[in-house]
């Protein structure tokens, strides 16, 4: 995609229980209410064939090779694109839970070597925002329903957080995710109207 105008692809990313899929519909409530056009999306988008069989090795119920999985979650992204990339050139901002940095930094944490976790992400949709949702592995166990997935795992987690910070880079913002959930929300919200203005005003830049 070129400098069109059109809607923004705001991500958010985290460990397990950093209010990611709290944070992502509070967003998209306040960008509605501002008269944007938005959407709520997440992945892994378990509605889908190979979300399926995705959330049945999540649960436990489905033993996997480490890359299979890697390439289950990444084709999961590949079979929404043709839709993300129309809703977006529609003008409408996309807010989603999980992208492909969620796909590196947990495949990489397993010892997966990070430049095949990443080959598979190429080509997808750039993110016009990161946000990192900053909180550290045990702040987040405490948390509800913690546990209850197969990579819920406090040293795993740690892993995942190391990776997650090598992959941070300009388009990221880092927010602290220990505040309360209202701060959390009003930390996020400057920085996405300005992205999203970007966006439909064609003075994005794409890679
Ligand atoms: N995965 C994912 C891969 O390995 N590869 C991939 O490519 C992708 C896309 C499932 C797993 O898949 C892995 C990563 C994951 O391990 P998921 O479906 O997104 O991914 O996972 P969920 O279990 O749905 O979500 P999370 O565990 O990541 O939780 P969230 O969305 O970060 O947190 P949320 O909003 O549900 O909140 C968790 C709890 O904390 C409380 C909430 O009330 C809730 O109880 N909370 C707060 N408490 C205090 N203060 C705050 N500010 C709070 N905000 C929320
Ligand atoms: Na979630």
């Amino acid at each position: 995609m070129g400098a069109e105008k059109r809607g923004a692809l705001i991500v958010l990313e985290g460990l397990d229980r950093s209010g990611k899929s709290s944070q992502c519909h509070r967003l998209v409530e306040f960008l509605k209410g501002t008269g944007l056009k938005v959407e709520a999306w997440r992945f892994p988008d378990r509605t889908t064939a190979i979300g399926s069989s995705i959330s049945a090795y999540l649960g436990g119920g489905a033993e996997l090779d480490d890359r299979a999985v890697h390439l289950l979650f990444s084709a999961n992204r590949w079979e929404k694109r043709l839709q993300m990339e129309k809703k977006l050139m529609a003008g409408t901002t996309l807010v989603v839970d999980r992208y492909s940095y969620s796909g590196v930094a947990f495949s990489a944490a397993k010892g997966l070597d990070l430049e095949w976790c990443k080959a598979p992400e190429v080509g997808l949709p750039a993110a016009d925002l990161v946000l990192y949702l900053d909180i550290s592995p045990e702040e987040a166990a405490v948390r509800g329903g913690y546990g209850d997935e197969r990579y819920e795992q406090l040293d795993f987690q740690k892993k995942v957080a190391l990776q997650y910070k090598g992959l941070q880079g300009k388009r990221w913002k880092i927010v602290d995710a220990r505040q309360s959930f209202d701060q959390v929300h009003e930390l996020m919200r400057e920085t996405c109207v300005k992205t999203v203005s970007n966006c439909l005003n064609g003075c994005h830049h794409l890679s």
